[in-house]
């Protein structure tokens, strides 16, 4: 198989520099045109041929300055086009290719979903449009011909400015889209199709109106307010905490219901997948408002951090994701709660990124080969980079890092960059060399942080030895320490914080350590009383911490830390800590857990913390974090059954006390998406999950379900039972079939996901009559990831059953969805990659069932790539 190394990066011969495309569309073909003016680098000898990629074309005409080539000029195949020896000045190459968008199952290109044109062009998308240098360090301005139906498609949209519109002739019209900004050619976009829209605007600080629109199918427009809202605070946060405007007259945005990706940040001209713009009370929940806000802010930030700044090659892709990622979380930790924000990314990073990062698909953030570039879409290079960025955030100080910012957007504006620019910017700007920071993006792995700490009273010295530690992972056993910043404090036993007079053993910054060999022991002298540390306060690092603290430490950290965060992690710690020791025959004992309910109610009972905190601090760890913790031969059943008597042992001597916390929490307000109104469904949801587990007893939760006045709290209820699957389940799974789920997608998306969530033995031939009804739409990735993602992610149990039906049914999926939707196909396949450390007869069963597909079908390079990682 073709690799590709980041060492092999060298520049094209031949750069484009305007592109002229005219696309004539009609029902059943698209006729692209494409006018390219590209000239040769200064120090192209001549004669060096010119190679544009494409991927499944057919060209139909090439000429070059409005002349035919002659046969010898140049070669063909579906997947380039080469010219042979290309005038040694500025030329325009003109293609013609045929496409056939409704056939276009892979939704990379151009395709057609619910009627409506639209593309796709992250990362390889463009070259399945026309022959192209299809290359982020391609840079072009773009000026786009759209030509359809007037009733087909009477909007007609692309990127940058509408110079000219108008009639055709034949039924048919016109538009002529101009983008002035330099753009490598995976931010191109375009639509045509009969939409709907909202419009509004927004001032930029300097003054400049920008005309706002979302666009949709008809009947749809009320659902986008939200996403509405969430542009208009977007674009002012950007201007308010980077200085960042926005630099054209239009920005639209188009939903559409077939997408691969969540959203693509194209120049002017965002496309969304439809789940992650609707919104409205009786169909998302809070959890898809915040999405949404998110979503929406992440795509419109890469307007600076990817599109005014793009990457040089693929392998930095995370200059753009991570950085960005970091700008979203930033921006909801300023809408909403940020300790609540903090909490939810930490989670998120541990149940996906985590396992990625110790098994079988491990990769460094960013990477120096690939087989297919679209498998590099990782929670790696998104979540792990946005980590990065807030270490060198936390390291330099907010002040150092706005200014290194500003220095980056100076700088770079313009270019197509790497991990070392943006590193260097920092440097420069600040003084601080990054080095050693660095190889954060160059290594795979998560670093294990070990901690012991003693402390002597008679000299009053406190000393804390720390150690870190990186497993090899695949093609990189060497592993090099890394600059760990450690936020932290040291707590005195009246619960304030500790002074000390001297320490020295490593780097301390105020309240901060920062780690950077293998090991260092720190000695803090002047220290009046045993302390109790806080460390990696707001989770200062992505790393495994391992520490044996007593139960009655963490439990003192949960009451008196100064930090959201460690007071949450410390409740956590202490649960996890009786669990796996439970997983491993160690059965709690009564004190232990009476002490951990009274944590748990004194957090409840808090005037201080608020509602979405609270119910944070009431979850206990899930299994699939647990699994990652003991890291070697799981039993996901296992696990999951300990959970269930936990939390039922834990909290059934309580049910009554949460049952009128519960009751307290019971509101009559018109729903509101804001955090306030949302935490508290939070955490009256989450009394609901521990009253039905604790109790046993689903009725409370039917109840809610029948009487809920909004998405969040049926679908939480319904979940409750559903995912337990009590002897309710299927009758309520079946009611919300019907009543809610049958007249829109994204519902029934919600009954999708639980369907394959529910505990029980029949769950997999459920979901095997699903797939079967010949009325179930088998193309579209939010139905397939609705079901078979969340079997794979989110139902650890029936997932790698001992008999191997969960893995063969997955995999069985994997062959088939391959065939016309790669990315879907390979994205679930990942889902295996917990398989090295399940149980031997598991392990033994989740092999088999790989090794099957690798056998069987002839498989995309998607998702042989996967698959064989998987197996290496
Ligand atoms: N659209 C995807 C994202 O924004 C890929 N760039 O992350
Ligand atoms: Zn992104």
């Amino acid at each position: 198989e073709h690799t590709i190394f980041l060492k092999d990066y060298a520049p094209s011969p031949y750069r484009i520099v305007a592109v002229d495309l005219d696309f004539d569309i009609f029902d059943k073909v698209t006729i692209a045109r494409a006018q390219l003016s590209i000239e040769p680098e200064a120090e192209t000898p001549p004669g060096t041929p010119l190679v544009l990629d494409g991927d499944g074309l057919s060209l139909s005409s090439v000429a070059i300055d409005g002349a035919p080539l002659m046969q010898s000029a140049y070669a063909s195949d579906a997947n380039s086009l080469t010219i042979v020896e290309p005038p040694q000045r500025r030329f325009v190459l003109e293609t013609e290719v045929h496409l056939d968008p409704a056939a276009n199952t892979k939704l990379m290109g151009l395709y057609r979903s619910n009627g409506v044109w639209c593309t796709q062009c992250e990362p390889e998308g463009f070259r399945r449009i026309t022959y192209y240098l299809d290359r982020p360090d391609c840079l072009a301005v773009f000026k786009v011909t759209l030509t359809a139906d007037a009733k087909l498609a009477p909007v007609l949209l692309s990127n940058g400015n509408l110079v000219r519109a108008g009639d055709a002739g034949d039924g048919r019209h016109f538009a002529v889209w101009q983008d002035l900004h330099p753009k490598p050619a995976y931010l191109f976009a375009m639509v045509a199709g009969d939409l709907g829209s909202i419009t509004d605007s927004f001032t930029t600080a300097s003054g400049k109106k920008v005309d706002l629109a979302i666009y949709c199918e008809h009947g749809k427009e009320s659902q986008c307010d939200w996403a509405m809202d969430s542009l208009k605070r977007s674009m002012a946060w950007d201007e308010r905490r980077f200085g960042r405007e926005y630099d054209l007259d239009i920005f639209n945005i188009v939903a559409v219901s077939d997408f691969n990706f969540g959203a693509m940040e194209n120049k002017g001209l965002n496309i969304f997948n439809d789940r992650l713009v609707f919104a409205q009370p009786e169909s998302a929940t809070d959890a898809n408002y915040a999405g949404i806000e998110r979503v929406i802010a992440h795509e419109y930030f890469h307007n600076w951090t990817g599109n005014r700044i793009t990457c040089r090659d693929w392998f930095q892709l995370c200059l753009k994701e991570g950085l960005t990622v970091y700008r979203d979380q930033e921006f909801s930790s300023d809408e909403r709660s940020r300790p609540v924000q903090r909490i939810h990314n930490v989670q998120g990073l541990r149940s996906a990124q985590f396992p990625e990062d110790s098994g079988p698909l491990a990769h460094a953030p960013r990477p120096d080969h690939y087989k297919e570039i679209n498998n590099f879409y990782t929670t790696t290079v998104y979540e792990k980079g946005a980590e990065i960025v807030r270490m060198l955030a936390t390291l330099l100080g907010e002040t150092a890092f706005r200014k290194g910012m500003d220095f980056y957007f100076e700088r770079h504006d313009g270019e197509a960059t790497t991990i070392e620019a943006f590193l260097a910017v920092f440097a420069d700007s600040s003084g601080m060399d990054l080095d050693q920071f660095k190889t954060w993006y160059l290594q795979a792995g998560t670093p294990q942080v070990s901690v012991r700490d003693a402390y002597d009273a008679e000299n009053q010295t406190y000393t804390l030895e720390l150690d870190q530690l990186t497993a090899a992972t695949p093609g990189q056993l060497e592993k090099s320490a890394l600059v760990i910043p450690i936020r932290f404090g040291l707590i005195g036993p009246n619960g304030s914080p500790m002074g000390w007079s001297s320490v020295s053993g490593a780097e301390v910054r105020d309240d901060m350590i920062v780690l950077r060999e293998d090991s260092a022991v720190l000695r803090f002298e002047g220290v009046a009383n045993r302390p109790v540390p806080s460390l990696f306060r707001e989770f200062s690092a992505p790393v495994q911490v391992h520490a044996d603290r007593s139960q009655d430490d963490l439990l003192f950290l949960a009451q008196h830390d100064s930090d959201p965060f460690n007071r949450w992690e410390a409740l956590q710690d202490v649960s996890s800590a009786l669990l796996i020791d439970a997983v491993d025959g160690k059965r709690w004992d009564d004190k232990a857990l009476d002490g951990l309910r009274q944590a748990a109610l004194q957090t409840l009972d808090s005037d201080t913390l608020d509602d979405a905190f609270k119910a944070l601090a009431l979850e206990i760890p899930d299994a699939s974090v647990l699994g990652q913790k003991i890291g070697k031969d799981i039993d996901p059943a296992r696990i999951h059954s300990t959970r269930k008597d936990f939390i039922a042992a834990l909290f059934g001597p309580v049910v009554g006390t949460l049952e009128t916390a519960y009751e307290a929490l019971t509101s009559n307000k018109p729903y509101a998406p804001d955090a306030a109104q949302a935490g508290q469904r939070a955490l009256r949801n989450q009394l609901l999950k521990l009253i039905v587990g604790a109790g046993g007893d689903d009725a409370l939760a039917v109840q809610q379900y029948s009487e809920a006045g909004n998405m969040t709290d049926r679908f939480a209820a319904l979940t409750i039972v559903g995912t337990e699957w009590t002897h309710d389940a299927a009758g309520l799974l079946a009611d919300f079939h019907t009543r809610f789920a049958t007249h829109d997608p994204l519902v029934l998306d919600k009954w999708l996901m639980i369907s394959a969530r529910a505990d029980d033995d029949g769950v997999i031939e459920r979901m095997q009559a699903i797939l079967a009804d010949p009325a179930f739409p088998k193309n579209n990735p939010n139905r397939l990831r609705s079901l078979v993602g969340s079997f794979v992610l989110s139902n650890p149990v029936q997932f790698t059953r001992a008999d191997g039906a969960g893995f063969r049914f997955v995999t069985g999926f994997v062959a088939d969805v391959d065939a016309r939707n790669p990315q879907v196909a390979a994205r679930v396949l990942t889902g295996f990659r917990i398989w090295p450390i399940l149980e031997p007869k598991r392990r033994e069963a989740a092999k088999a069932a790989l090794a099957d597909l690798q056998q069987s079908a002839s498989l995309s390079r998607n998702t042989a790539d996967i698959l064989g990682r998987m197996l290496a």
